[in-house]
């Protein structure tokens, strides 16, 4: 592990989430010599690149993640003129792309012979953490914000068996007392402020140049909470990069809600570092962070690919998250569907050219939170079970 500011080293079996020298963030050195041709006669999961995940190969922990759909949308597409392709991450196991993270933060888990893993959460790292927990037969904690966790997510944590604890305080507060835990060795913490979270993520950007033939896209566009994945993308695809598979290179163009947005503040001013915010608020509860961890590599991300940041309002968020169900069949979650508000808020302003390929990642699937999207819909209409009166509903007039 190598901190990215000073430059410091460490051995990848030692317990360590920042650098010891200068508290900065850690990222984990990965290099690969092998041919891309390796990978197409594997079956279609994250692991299909398993050279480039850097962890002990003889005990992996995995539910098959990754390899998620890779949907073109031209009915979309076309309104925004660009070419547009989706990929569906809430096709992961537990239904969000936190599962690459966690399929590679568990192995390591096991590597490292701990007994105890945790996380803090804004629900969808809980329900991923608790999942893979059981399958290794770890002992698992986790610290939601009270009351501010979407349903499907507090449902799974708690039925896989995680010991959930509920804290008084937003998602920052709950981390910041977990790590706090985890510096005194109670539990190996699995937030991606761990390194190895990120090897896992970063297959989301292996699989899209993948998917369209060892091409990188014009453009990323997805959703920024702790920013950790639009770090890991970018990691995965500098490495693709370096090792030869593609020759070009996507702007990395993060999506933040108005009420929770330090990094696409610090983008409009060209600063590389945030202003945390105090008192986070937005419907798209899996990006209600104010301070996020990983925000010095997503600045970095950002400005290395000459990509952008943008943010967007609650209500674009959930007409965004509408439009696609409806014109593509594609549920998400309304922190996902923020990467489809912003590229609907960039393309307005005339920010991106028209034909661009663009890659949206929607990162949880619809089901995560059932109660927004009951609310964004009326209410069936009830009817008895006759004929004549289903006719007059469907028929009106
Ligand atoms: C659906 O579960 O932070 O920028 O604790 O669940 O890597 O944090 C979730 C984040 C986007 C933001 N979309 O990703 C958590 C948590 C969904 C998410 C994000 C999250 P990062």
């Amino acid at each position: 592990m190598k901190c990215i500011s000073c430059g410091a080293e460490y051995d990848n079996m030692e317990i360590i989430y920042t650098c010891k020298e200068c508290d900065s963030l850690l990222e984990v050195l990965c290099h690969a010599e092998v041919s891309r041709d390796i990978f197409a006669c594997r079956k279609s999961t994250m692991w299909k690149y398993k050279e480039f995940m850097p962890v002990d190969h003889s005990h992996i922990v995995s539910l098959e993640e990754g390899g998620t759909p890779f949907c073109h949308c031209p009915q979309l597409g076309d309104e925004l003129g660009i070419d547009l392709y989706v990929k569906v991450e809430g096709s992961n196991p537990t239904g969000s792309f936190k599962d690459r993270g966690m399929s590679v933060g568990i192995t390591k888990a096991l590597e490292l012979g701990v007994s105890t893993v945790g996380c803090a959460s804004t629900g969808n790292t809980s329900a991923s953490l608790a999942a893979y927990a059981a399958r290794a037969g770890l002992r698992c904690i986790v610290l939601l914000p009270a009351g501010k966790v979407a349903l499907g997510k507090l449902a799974q944590a708690m039925f896989h068996g995680a010991e959930v604890v509920s804290v008084r305080g937003n998602f920052d507060e709950a981390l910041e007392t977990i790590t706090a835990l985890a510096l005194k060795g109670e539990l190996y913490l699995l937030n991606s402020v761990n390194p190895f979270r990120l090897e896992g993520q970063k297959s989301i950007g292996f699989e899209i140049v993948d998917d369209l033939g060892w091409k990188s896209p014009d453009r990323i566009v997805l959703p920024v909470g702790n920013a950790g994945n639009i770090s890991a993308i970018w990691k995965g695809i500098r490495e693709f990069h370096e090792a030869g598979f593609i020759s070009d290179l996507p702007r990395m163009t993060g999506i933040q809600a108005e009420g929770a947005a330090p990094i696409a503040r610090a983008v409009a001013k060209g600063r590389d570092d945030i202003v945390p915010v105090e008192n986070p608020e937005t419907i798209a509860t899996a990006i209600r962070i104010g301070a996020p961890v990983s925000a010095k590599k997503a600045l970095r991300a950002i400005y290395e690919s000459d990509g952008m940041a943008e943010t967007v309002a609650d209500e674009e968020i959930l007409s965004a998250q509408k439009l696609l169900a409806r014109t593509e069949g594609i549920g998400v979650e309304p922190a996902s569907a923020a990467s489809i508000a912003g590229l609907i808020k960039i393309v307005d302003a005339g920010k991106i050219d028209k034909g661009e390929q663009i890659v949206c990642v929607v990162t949880g699937h619809l089901l995560k939170d059932p109660n927004t999207a009951i609310n964004a819909c009326t209410k069936p209409v009830e009817v008895d079970a006759d004929v004549g009166a289903l006719s007059r509903i469907i028929n009106p007039a």
